[in-house]
């Protein structure tokens, strides 16, 4: 498991992973920029899927982004930490490294910070639940953190 800072629709990974809603069409945040770079395609593979459930995961092809594939994730909405939220952000991870884990061509995957944009979800709480949900993963795992401040909690977590 390793942590950088980046643009994640720039990353050449066999699978990035999309903080989606539950509708799979696009919205805000990394999922506009992954939709963006990927081309219209992506929202067509998108509409064949019949919408995701709060800590589900669903694959579709990359289409023009370097990643081969896309595993779209619904976090959940911060409301207090009173709604399940840590169980379902938890989900998230698990989902998604149990779709790429039966994928024979998916070796390699990168997350961005699940629900902690618009979704609100504290940044600190979630990166815990994210490095110790995917610590015995065989997967080569990447963080892909889009602020330094969001870096750093990762760095520190793992010890880099
Ligand atoms: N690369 C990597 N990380 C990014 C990028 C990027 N290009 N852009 C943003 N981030 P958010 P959420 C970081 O808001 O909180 C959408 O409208 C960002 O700094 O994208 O799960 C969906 O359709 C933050 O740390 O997702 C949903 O409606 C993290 O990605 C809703 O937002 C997640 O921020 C999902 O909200």
């Amino acid at each position: 498991m390793k942590a950088i800072q980046a643009d994640i629709t720039t990353l050449k990974v066999d699978a990035i992973v999309n903080a989606a809603n539950s509708s799979l069409l696009g919205g805000g945040g990394v999922d506009g920029a992954i939709h963006r770079a990927a081309g219209p395609d992506l929202v067509h593979e998108c509409r064949l899927l019949g919408g995701c459930k709060t800590g589900k995961a669903k694959l579709t092809k990359g289409y023009n982004l370097p990643a081969k594939y896309v595993i779209h994730t619904v976090g959940p909405v911060w409301r207090e930490g009173l709604n399940n939220e840590d169980m379902l952000l938890e989900s998230c991870y698990r989902e998604c490294l149990r779709i790429a884990a039966k994928h024979p061509d998916i070796q390699s995957i990168a997350f961005p910070g699940i629900s902690t944009g618009i979704f609100a979800f504290p940044a600190d709480r979630a990166a815990k639940i994210a490095v110790e949900t995917c610590k015995d993963s065989d997967l080569d795992i990447t963080f892909c953190c889009f602020s330094k401040a969001h870096l750093d909690l990762y760095q520190a977590l793992l010890g880099e």
